[in-house]
């Protein structure tokens, strides 16, 4: 069996070839990738939480938290810190092993900061992993949040370039590319990936996988959301992607970047259980945990929990070596 290298160099086509592989093929090479560079039954619990929800200034067409947008939304002001903490200690008892906080924001203010540093440094002290999502940074930005013990800055590309002025009109591909390079120079993580069942193509869904494996190093966590339909938002009602097509996007994100962590993120609440273990069979190995992803819903933890204990899978466990292994989760009927 040939020994899986991490490149950089993949071309569309090379992409494009690869999703069109019958079914069984892609799985089994995505299988074998995995497993050169992960334990095949160990899936990284995170888990999320609005600090900062809606009236956000963007267009993003997908987002129940765009203020051009009549979701019925609350706006919520920024988190009080203590507030932020004791949702952070919950979600490390339940198991989760990073605590990822969402802002609301085009890009934060200088002046916002310095809570969100006192967010990340409580929230570490817990033995938790950080990571932030707030919009776009500059490098002087980024490089405070690195010394405040941010481990990881999620920032998506969302789609293909070709595709993304059809989602996006109020940031550019290359702003989000900048944040990208901002947070690399800083020293910290890079949690970036994309949506998939806005409208778009294979052709696009390659194009997003592309820009993912040629960034350098590879973005070490790598998202890849099910489009979360909310009523008043432009891509509601669309036809949703053809699940094996969602398993596809999964496995070749797996074969381009053997070395990340592949999330299979927003969207689990409409799956069911038999399509949540295909994606992990394709090399998904992180999932968002907890029963509220930012403004929308996630499934219950009692039903990962038996979800993950029918299928032998193991929590990650976190810096301080925190498990919820299968032999400890029960499934809710054998
Ligand atoms: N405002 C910041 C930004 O956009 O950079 C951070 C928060 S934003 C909600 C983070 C990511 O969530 C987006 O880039 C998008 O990929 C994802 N997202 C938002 N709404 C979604 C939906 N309805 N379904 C799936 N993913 C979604
Ligand atoms: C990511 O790629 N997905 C998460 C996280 N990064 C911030 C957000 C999903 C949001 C789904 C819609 C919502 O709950 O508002
Ligand atoms: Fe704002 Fe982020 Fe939603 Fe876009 S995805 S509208 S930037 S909160």
């Amino acid at each position: 069996m040939s020994s899986v290298t991490v490149r950089h160099d993949w071309s569309r086509e090379q992409i494009v070839a690869l999703f069109e592989q019958p079914f069984n093929d892609l799985l089994f090479e995505a299988q074998r990738v995995h497993r050169q560079f992960f334990d095949a039954n160990t899936v990284q619990l995170s888990q999320l939480l609005s600090i900062k929800t809606g009236a956000c200034p963007e267009d993003c067409k997908y987002c129940p938290q765009s203020i051009r947008y009549e979701t019925g939304l609350e706006r919520e002001a920024l988190m009080e810190v203590e507030d932020v903490l004791a949702a952070a200690r919950a979600a490390k008892k339940d198991g989760a092993t990073r605590f990822c906080m969402g802002a609301a924001w085009r890009s934060p203010k200088d002046r916002d900061i310095p809570k969100l540093k006192a967010m990340i440094g409580g929230v570490r002290e817990m033995g938790l992993e950080t990571c932030l999502t707030a919009g776009m940074l500059t490098t002087h930005q980024a490089q405070e949040l690195a010394e405040g013990g941010l481990d990881y800055y999620n920032h998506n590309l969302d789609t293909s370039p070709e595709y993304y002025g059809e989602v996006i009109t109020t940031r550019t591909y290359d702003d989000r590319l900048q944040t990208l390079e901002a947070v690399r120079h800083a020293g910290m993580k890079v949690c970036c990936g994309g949506i998939v069942g806005m409208g778009e193509t294979r052709d696009d869904r390659a194009g997003l996988l592309e820009q993912l494996a040629r960034l350098q190093p590879h973005p070490e966590s790598v998202p890849i959301n099910n489009l979360v339909q909310v009523p008043g938002t432009p891509v509601d009602g669309l036809p949703p992607v053809d699940p094996f097509e969602f398993v596809r996007t999964i496995a070749v994100a797996r074969i381009l970047m053997p070395a990340s962590h592949v999330r299979l993120s927003a969207g689990r609440e409409a799956m069911n259980d038999e399509l949540q273990a295909l994606c992990f069979l394709a090399g998904a190995n992180s999932i968002f945990y907890g029963e509220r992803l930012l403004t929308t819903e996630n499934p219950q933890n009692a039903h990962d929990r038996a979800l993950f204990a029918r299928l032998g899978i193991t929590a990650e466990a976190g810096a301080e070596g925190a498990v919820h292994t299968a032999k400890t989760c029960q499934p809710e009927a054998a």
